[in-house]
């Protein structure tokens, strides 16, 4: 089912535990990581970021002139756009998420608008590329990192350019010295070891924009983008696993399911919980709204459990009226997999 390529992929791109969905912010070394090559060697000293292409005046920042500019902080919750792709079929070859690539992180940094204001991006602009320093080979084609956002979407409030991560300077695998984060958007949008900020006056054609992360139904069909988060709950798996198996085993008697839901479209209006496999759903009290508008929102809900074997599982839904769906839509790439996560829990 899995080869050993993906099996190699899989233990340099770790997920988070689950168990760590307690914590409403994820510690650093428990986020998930996605690497597409190598970690580059960043010497901070030396690195510059340059802002470049249809602008009225280029700029060239280095770490210290980034650093001297006035910080933004968000809580924001990023997601591989594979998550829960290891659940389809067809099988579709690359990174095997299961549903754990996902972590909260207070990112801190300078926000992308000012830096883009001071460029002064030309009448015609529509576009704006993030060029990462890490280089590897994808479909035999020699590439850097680099994805685009909408000039619109990159001039938000919000986006930030982050050199810090839960208070701390970005780790190597997160992208040190500097990076992208574009609150909502799948994880891909979000450049690590950011070189170069490009704004363009046509849409970018780069590799990971125009070939991978589109929605496409067949290898026919051209495909759209991928961008936002849709929705999805996980929940904090109940009692204790076997080793092996990772199978459920929980003491009998009142618990509180508890777990974390998010969508990039919208604000979270509703989780449902089923412990019956979805013949019956109860609505899931809602955590106050403490991260704010792009962190996952906690949830919580009763439950007596009773001696036997049950299927439990979240459901939420957006304020836009995007809800996960039961079962998955399948695409080419294995993107945007939000079908509900079910876990067996045997009741002793
Ligand atoms: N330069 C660069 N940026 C990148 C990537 C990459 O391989 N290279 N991976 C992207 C993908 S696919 C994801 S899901 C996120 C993962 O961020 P994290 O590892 O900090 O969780 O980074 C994005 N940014
Ligand atoms: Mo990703």
């Amino acid at each position: 089912m899995i080869s050993l390529e993906e099996l190699q992929l899989a233990a340099r791109n770790h997920g988070l535990p689950l168990e760590a969905l307690q914590q409403p912010i994820t510690p650093t070394g428990l986020h998930y990581l996605l690497i597409h090559y190598d970690i580059p060697f960043v010497d901070a000293g030396s690195w510059t970021l340059t802002v470049d292409g249809a602008v009225e005046r280029p700029l060239r920042l280095t770490l210290e002139e980034l650093l001297a500019r006035d910080a933004v902080e968000h809580a924001v919750t990023m997601e591989c756009a594979g998550n829960g792709r290891a659940f389809l079929d067809p099988h579709v070859v690359s990174q095997p998420w299961l549903r754990d690539a996902v972590g909260t992180a207070r990112w801190r940094g300078a926000a992308l608008r000012s830096l883009l204001d001071e460029a002064g991006p030309h009448a015609d602009a529509v576009d704006v590329a993030f060029t990462g320093l890490d280089r590897g080979v994808e479909a035999e084609i020699e590439q850097a990192y680099a994805r685009s956002v909408p000039l619109d979407e990159a001039r938000r409030d919000d986006v930030l350019l982050a050199y810090e991560m839960n208070g701390a300077p970005l780790l190597p695998q997160h992208g040190y010295p500097v990076r992208l984060v574009v609150p909502g958007w799948y994880g891909m949008t979000n450049v690590k070891w950011l070189s170069r900020i490009t704004v363009l006056a046509e849409p970018f054609d780069g590799y990971q924009q125009t070939r991978a992360y589109r929605m496409r139904a067949d290898d026919t069909d051209e495909g759209t983008a991928v961008q936002r988060m849709v929705p999805r709950s996980l929940l904090v798996p109940p009692g204790i696993p076997e080793f092996l198996t990772r199978a459920r085993t929980l003491a009998a008697g009142s618990c509180v399911l508890r777990g974390r839901a998010w969508s990039g479209h919208a604000p979270i209006e509703r989780v449902d919980v089923s412990v019956d496999g979805g013949a019956t759903w109860q609505p899931a009290r809602l955590d106050p709204d403490e991260l704010g508008r792009w962190a996952w929102r906690g949830w919580s809900s009763d439950w007596d459990a009773g001696p036997g074997t049950w299927r439990v599982g979240s459901r939420a839904r957006d304020a836009a009226g995007n809800e996960q769906p039961l079962d998955p839509t399948w695409n080419v790439g294995g993107y945007a997999n939000n079908a509900v996560q079910w876990v067996d829990v045997t009741v002793a």
